[in-house]
């Protein structure tokens, strides 16, 4: 299988306010070492460079002002955290920096760092370089192991850790290449905010997630059933808010639901945004979903028709990383 890795994702590591308080992040750039490492251990996988995307491409999924608002951090010498949030609601950027951080940072855990321009691009390319290989049946799969993760950033706001929406980006290039229908199958512990937001009015993508329910963890905001979509998407967003502690079983019940919603629709591509946050042992996780759980996952996906791109976004827990992405990974191999 080939793995698309972003080479300077290190530079970019950050810090979380919670409460107040400063905070170690789990969102470390250790995370996709520990999963680099263990493919590389295992075999069966080649690694490769990103080819640096068009910047036109992103600006058709983010909106201008946040894409520019993104690309001025190289100036900034610190971490810089939202502290004034946007009490209007308005539609237009605002001029002043401070004002800027409250309208396009929905949270304190997504900070600007130095070097964000640089590895948010080549994050995203790494899912749109792995896309390109879809195309014309080159591969049936292809991983992007991308850095930091993409599928809570919206058309204008950086959040949860996400600052690009890789998926997003990817699936717009396989439009651009003359894709009609595409299904998004997010699996990370949360819901896909951003995902949902980009492709909420489009009957084009197919999007369904299946997180933690908001109403007990992040995002908080979105996530229930009842957003279906709007217009000519109204029907085409699914949203499987569950509850703690679910097990394997329970989990693979709602993933069948899920995939027989994807085959009446018929998609071209599936992407799959893969989180690692819903394994037992994660630490901001409530499921008790098992190593042998991510196989069975990586089975039932594998046997679709689809070409499918698989998008890394979250997972955390650095000691069982590796094998969380081994047992998922393997039955595509
Ligand atoms: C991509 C993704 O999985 N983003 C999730 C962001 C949710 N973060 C909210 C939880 C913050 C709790 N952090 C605890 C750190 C303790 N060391
Ligand atoms: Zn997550």
């Amino acid at each position: 299988m080939i793995v698309y890795y972003p080479p300077n994702h290190y530079l970019h590591q950050i810090l979380e306010v919670i409460n107040g308080v400063i905070t170690i992040t789990d969102e470390s750039p250790e995370r996709v070492e520990v999963i680099k490492s263990a493919l590389q251990e295992h075999g069966g996988f080649i690694f490769k460079k990103p080819d640096i995307c068009n910047e036109k491409l992103i600006g058709q999924v983010h909106d201008k002002d946040y894409l520019n608002f993104l690309k001025n951090s190289q100036d900034w010498q610190r971490l810089e955290f939202p502290s004034v949030s946007d009490y209007t609601k308005k539609s237009k950027s605002p001029a002043h920096f401070i004002a800027k951080k409250g309208f396009h940072i929905f949270d304190t855990y997504t900070p600007l760092t130095k070097n964000l321009w640089l590895v948010a691009k080549e994050s995203a390319s790494c899912a749109v370089s792995a896309s390109n290989l879809l195309v014309g049946k080159k591969e049936k799969v292809v991983y992007a192991l991308s850095r930091p993760p993409g599928h809570h950033a919206t058309k204008n706001m950086a959040g949860g850790y996400c600052y690009l929406n890789n998926a997003a980006i990817a699936t717009q290039n396989l439009i651009n290449r003359g894709a009609k229908k595409i299904a998004i199958l997010d699996i990370d512990f949360h819901h896909c905010n951003g995902t949902q937001d980009i492709f909420y009015q489009t009957n084009k993508v197919l999007t369904i997630s299946i997180h933690a329910d908001p109403n007990r963890k992040f995002p908080y905001f979105t996530g229930f059933k009842s957003e279906i979509g709007s217009g000519p998407g109204k029907g085409y967003n699914y949203n499987f808010p569950l509850p703690e502690k679910i097990n394997d079983r329970q989990y693979l019940k709602i993933l069948v639901s899920s995939i027989k919603i994807i085959k009446k629709y018929k998609p071209e591509y599936l992407v799959v945004s893969v989180g690692f946050d819903s394994y037992e042992k994660d630490p901001i996780c409530d499921f008790s979903i098992s190593l042998n759980g991510f196989n069975l996952i990586g089975k039932e996906l594998s046997k679709l028709p689809y070409q499918t791109l698989l998008v890394q976004e979250g997972g955390y827990c650095l000691k069982d990383l590796g094998k969380c992405a081994l047992s998922f990974l393997t039955p595509f191999l």
